[in-house]
């Protein structure tokens, strides 16, 4: 009989599934997450002692560890993650399937005994804020502390849920081991219609903090096209104005485009007159809804941040940086020996003698056999940090249910073709332009970087069933919105003929933000074209920022001969997606192409 420890106050229904699922993974020991920090600090030691976790350098980095993955798990796992529902084609075209019974037949014998001498928590969570109507409660059963911690921060845990959840069947069963991380055996498996996810062999973040992706995208998705609502891979933003008033908008970009740089945003030195204040309510998902206004309203259901470290710096991500100076675990990042951390294109120098991310003797400089620069960092090595210490972090966040939206921007990384900014010509249009989203792959996905992949919605591997009933469900929300917000597409990454950025990005994208909020009333001046409505070159607010002649022109400029091939590659994707493609967007495709003569 295996010890059990701290058991809390939980219902039948939630202890019966965890004494079957301990039967299961034969754990020596269970321990129930209660939330404190005393309970925290005892599993942080005992993480360290084992080197699961090391402890940083406490006067540089206070309350800071440091964790490295296996070198063969660094990553989610699209491959390996699979939609378990009875039906395929509620999976529909996109996502990996696997019939119920046969994947938790297969999942089970890599969980039978995969805990043997190890402890299983209990960890109760919510993602929301505790006690919310619009929140979703789950359990995550782990083997790994690592997974606890990473839980404690980035959503509510412990026994203040199982009082809210009280004799409710309404949780998600999660279930997790590392089990023997071989990545053959690794399995990321959603069971929609039994309210369960079970991942296996991982104990990497995003396939392993099951209240993020699988939860609160692919699950909350599911839950989302029954209930009448939304759940995206989206940050929101909020716009003060110096009268006191605040615009949100809610914003769309596939991994690793810069989501979190958007979120965190500071307006630059030309703009800064204005007296802009902007708030950072999330930076990676979005659960929303329609409200009895007839808006849109956004809630970011996660308490902490996942970061991709590389590219963060003071210059890119000032409010990233300050969000990561305590209280943070960083995950293959470079590990100096003076207990410091450190990655590419971060700030400051780098330590000169350290390890890598594989904790490999490091230094600055050095080459492989090819003369290669070796890097310090894994290009998706991450710090995870409580959403509470973002200088932009709203008070309210936590007592909110959400904010109206008044724009909603898709983008992605192309450097030809699509314009800085565009703006939809309805709320059908606006989905259209959500389901042709496409960008060049970066390291933060599976697969070859560089190249370009739709990616609609910025969905593509977290929408939780048929991407096609999820189109038509987008297309529904507008029927039922009267006061739906407008839908841009924006594009920071557009290159010149030199492969040179043209648009500089990070704070100076407000100006983009400013022509999108005034169009969203109704104002800026704009230029009418067969993609959307591009503004004008001189309506931007360019205070401050000089672009070289004609710059802005390139920035702005729609390419028929370019779009006709970008509509015909919209519309075999399209078709590619299956028999329940809502014919409003079949409707779209066949306007643009005649719009643009093709
Ligand atoms: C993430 C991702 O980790 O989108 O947020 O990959
Ligand atoms: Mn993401």
């Amino acid at each position: 009989m295996p010890s059990t420890s701290g058991t809390l106050a939980a219902s039948h229904l939630v202890t019966s599934w965890v004494d079957e699922m301990e039967a299961l993974c034969l754990p020596e020991k269970v321990v129930w997450i209660d939330g404190s920090d005393e309970q925290r600090r005892v599993l942080t030691a005992e993480a360290c002692a084992t080197g699961e976790m090391i402890e940083l350098n406490q006067e540089k980095h206070p309350g800071c560890y440091y964790h490295r993955s296996d070198p063969q798990d660094v990553a989610r796992v699209e491959d390996k993650t699979f939609i378990c529902c009875r039906d395929q084609k509620d999976a529909g075209a996109t996502n990996n399937w696997k019939e119920p019974g046969e994947a938790y037949a297969e999942a089970a014998d890599f969980f039978r005994g995969s805990m043997r001498g190890r402890t299983m928590y209990v960890v109760p969570f919510s993602m929301g804020p505790v006690g919310s109507s619009f929140s979703k409660i789950g359990i995550e059963l782990t083997d790994s502390i690592y997974v606890v911690i990473n839980m404690a921060i980035m959503c509510h845990v412990g026994e203040s849920v199982l009082d809210v959840l009280g004799q409710s069947n309404d949780f998600t069963r999660c279930l997790h081991s590392k089990a023997t991380l071989d990545p053959e055996k690794r399995r990321i498996l959603h069971f929609p219609e039994d309210n369960t996810v079970w991942s296996v062999n991982s104990a990497y973040g995003g396939n392993v903090l099951l209240g993020k992706k699988c939860l609160a995208l692919r699950m909350a998705g599911w839950m989302g096209k029954n209930e009448g609502w939304l759940a995206e891979h989206m940050l929101i933003l909020g716009i003060e104005a110096p009268n006191g008033s605040t615009e949100y908008v809610a914003a769309a970009f596939p991994s690793a485009c810069g989501k979190t740089n958007l979120a965190m945003l500071i307006p630059p030195e030309g703009l800064r007159g204005k007296g802009y204040r902007i708030w950072t309510v999330g930076d990676d998902i979005a659960w929303i809804r329609p409200d009895s206004d007839g808006r849109l309203w956004a809630m970011n259901p996660e308490a902490g941040f996942f970061c991709v470290a590389p590219g963060t710096n003071s210059k890119t991500n000032p409010n990233g940086m300050e969000t990561q100076k305590k209280n943070t675990i960083f995950t293959n990042v470079v590990l100096g020996r003076d207990g410091t951390v450190w990655w590419e294109d971060g700030d400051g120098a780098p330590p000169a003698d350290a390890l890598d991310w594989q904790g490999r003797p490091w230094k600055p400089g050095m080459t492989d056999e090819n003369g290669k620069a070796v890097v310090g960092a894994h290009p998706n090595s991450r710090f995870t940090a409580p959403f509470s210490q973002c200088p932009t972090a709203p008070l309210s966040q936590d007592r909110h249910h959400g904010v109206p939206i008044s724009a909603i921007i898709f983008g992605g990384r192309r450097e030809r073709l699509v314009p800085l900014v565009y703006e939809s010509t309805s709320w059908d249009h606006g989905v259209f332009v959500g389901a042709s989203v496409a960008s060049e792959r970066t390291s933060a996905q599976y697969g070859k970087q560089g190249e370009v992949r739709r990616d609609p919605f910025a969905m593509l591997p977290f929408c939780g069933y048929n991407m096609a009933d999820y189109f038509r469900h987008w297309v529904n929300i507008g029927r039922t919105t009267p006061n739906a917000p407008k839908i841009f597409h924006v594009n920071w990454f557009r290159k010149d003929e030199n492969g040179r950025f043209l648009w500089p990005g990070y704070g100076e994208n407000l100006r983009v933000l400013e022509w999108i909020l005034k169009r969203a009333r109704g104002e800026g001046k704009y230029q009418e074209t067969p993609i959307g409505n591009v503004p004008t070159p001189d309506a931007l607010d360019m205070t401050g920022l000089d672009l070289a002649p004609g710059v802005m022109e390139e920035l702005l400029e729609v390419n028929r001969e370019d779009w006709k091939a970008e509509a015909d590659d919209i519309k075999v994707f399209l078709d590619s997606l299956g028999p329940h493609m809502p014919p409003e967007l079949r409707d779209e495709v066949k306007a643009l192409r005649q719009r643009l003569g093709a």
